[in-house]
């Protein structure tokens, strides 16, 4: 029998503007250094991987105009402009788009591109210790890796001043489409908004109190509940435990396991339904060398797992390379 495998693309997003710290724009080539396209070839070897190299962008005209409290403003528009065109043009071209970050603020563009190429009808799960659902009028540190969930939501539209230079950029999916894991580090607005809209949020005590398998899947039932959707899972590695993941910006203790990384991601495989995947806020220039290592590691663990890496603790390696008696 012909086995077609996955089709993957991946894009590289050295994209660092989004929050203060050096480093982050260097986590696609940490990510792939650690052999990255070898780890997952070695899940199947029929998986069909593509390589679309690292976005690039330039600041144009239409977007040099300064919007009040975002950072670095003009750059964040103009790179997720791009990395929107190159991510509908990666699920076009019928491939699981795996998009490694840069920081979070990049979310907009991958979310958009997945929008355009699935005509709106995509669910978004956000795994973070963060909400990143500021707007400019809420956000206390004007770092726009804290905005893109509040730019991408429709519910949150008349919230924001015109942002120029962001026409290509409609709010679209829903706050219905979305649900949180992991969160342990959320603003006064956030919070509200979050309560005011009734947004799907399961807080790291959830996944305390129910555990990470009956977590996801009151989300997934949540925000595919007809199992229709192409799903969007955008993965900040500081959903990890600062002991898992060390080297990112705001690591924040007392969070997910890797183990419950690996097994969230291994259900959203089981779904056959993965669109596109995020692995942001690693940054290569926190922390030991070891440090580095580990939270790479973890990323490139996330990854496998979301495209079909199984853990083989009961299982028998090759039952098929068996002899048979
Ligand atoms: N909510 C804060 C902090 C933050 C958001 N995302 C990260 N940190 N990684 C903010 O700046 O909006
Ligand atoms: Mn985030
Ligand atoms: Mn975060």
């Amino acid at each position: 029998l012909h086995n077609d495998g996955l089709k993957v693309g991946i894009l590289g997003i050295p994209f660092d503007k989004g929050q203060p710290r050096i480093g982050v724009g260097n986590g696609p080539r940490f990510i792939r250094d650690a052999g990255l396209i070898k780890r997952i070839q070695s899940i199947d070897k029929n998986m069909d991987i593509k390589d679309y190299g690292d976005v690039s962008y330039t600041v144009s005209k239409d977007v040099s105009e300064e919007v009040e409290n975002m950072r670095e403003y003009e750059h964040m528009a103009s790179c997720c402009r791009e990395v929107s065109k190159n991510v509908a043009k990666i699920i076009n071209d019928g491939r699981i788009c795996l998009s490694l970050g840069g920081d979070h603020s990049i979310g907009l563009g991958t979310v958009d591109g997945h929008i355009q190429a699935k005509s709106d009808n995509i669910a978004v799960l956000w795994i973070d210790a963060h909400a990143d659902l500021n707007t400019n009028k809420t956000s206390a540190t004007g770092n726009v890796h804290g905005m893109p969930m509040a730019l991408l939501a429709k519910e949150l539209s008349d919230y924001w001043p015109y942002l120029p230079g962001m026409d290509w950029q409609k709010p679209m999916i829903s706050l219905r489409n979305i649900a949180y894991v992991g969160l342990r580090d959320v603003d006064v607005y956030e919070r509200l908004v979050i309560d005011k809209l009734g947004i799907t949020a399961f807080g790291i005590e959830d996944i305390e109190k129910y555990g990470i398998h009956s977590v996801i899947n009151m989300a997934l039932e949540k925000v595919d509940p007809y199992q229709n959707r192409s799903i969007h899972v955008s993965y900040d590695i500081d959903s990890l435990d600062a002991l898992e993941a060390p080297s990112t910006g705001t690591a924040v203790r007392g969070g997910l396991t890797l183990r419950e990384g690996i097994h969230l991601m291994e259900m959203v495989a089981n779904t056959g339904r993965l669109g596109a995947i995020d692995l942001v806020e690693v940054n290569p220039s926190i922390g030991s060398a070891s440090d580095v290592r580990n939270t790479v590691d973890a990323a490139i663990h996330i990854i496998m797992a979301s495209l079909g890496h199984k853990r083989q603790g009961l299982r028998i390696k090759k039952i098929q390379e068996m002899p048979l008696q």
